[in-house]
């Protein structure tokens, strides 16, 4: 009997517990976009994020504090201020970015050297797939060499922020992860 009050308190307690998720990737990418299509379900006009946005969102009966980090070369060193009790990344790449790529995987593979980040589940949008010559999710997965990636949960998933393609299908499997391995 009390193991069963122990874990419905524990199902309640979860479901309480903020859970942190961060937005990263290089500038233009599309975070913020991203962010206000999945709080607002809206595309608004964003302009270069410096600092930060941060906002809660209920995502299947979970509180998701949601950062958006800025992206510019000279805002990227202040990402890992933000690091500590991060459930999730969300990197987010301009698939039609090519000459940037390999400096999106640089960004990303330091970034996963962090030991606050050692716990932390992966979630890769190889966004602007509306855009023609667009790499596909296997183009950059490839080129951010996910394969290599070892004792973490991660995924790639190819969206449109503009179009709202491919967002929940993300949110829908790291959701998934971060109960399985979180609460
Ligand atoms: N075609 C297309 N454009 C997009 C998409 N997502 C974002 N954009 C556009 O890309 C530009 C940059 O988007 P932001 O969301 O401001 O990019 P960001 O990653 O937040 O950039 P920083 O704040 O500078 O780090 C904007 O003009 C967006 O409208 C997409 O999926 N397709
Ligand atoms: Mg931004």
């Amino acid at each position: 009997m009390g193991q069963v009050f122990s874990k419905i308190f524990g199902k309640l307690w979860s479901l309480n517990k903020e859970i942190r998720i961060l937005i990263l990737g290089l500038d233009g990418a599309g975070k913020t976009t991203i962010l206000y299509r999945l709080q607002i379900g809206e595309v608004i006009k964003t302009k270069p994020t410096i600092g930060f946005n941060v906002e809660t969102l209920t995502y299947k009966n979970l509180k998701l504090n949601v950062w958006d980090l800025g992206g510019q070369t000279s805002i990227r060193p202040y990402w890992r201020c933000y690091y500590a009790n991060t459930a999730a990344v969300i990197f987010v790449v301009d698939s039609t970015d090519k000459d940037r790529i390999e400096t999106a995987s640089k960004e990303l593979h330091m970034m996963l050297r962090e030991e606050e980040l050692s716990d932390s589940a992966l979630l890769v949008f190889a966004n602007k797939q509306d855009q023609p010559g667009a790499m596909t999710a296997a183009e950059v997965s490839k080129a951010l060499n996910l394969v290599e990636l070892k004792d973490r949960s991660w995924s790639i998933v190819a969206s449109s922020a503009i179009k709202g393609e491919g967002l929940s299908e993300g949110l829908d499997w790291l959701i998934d992860v971060i109960k399985d391995e979180q609460l």
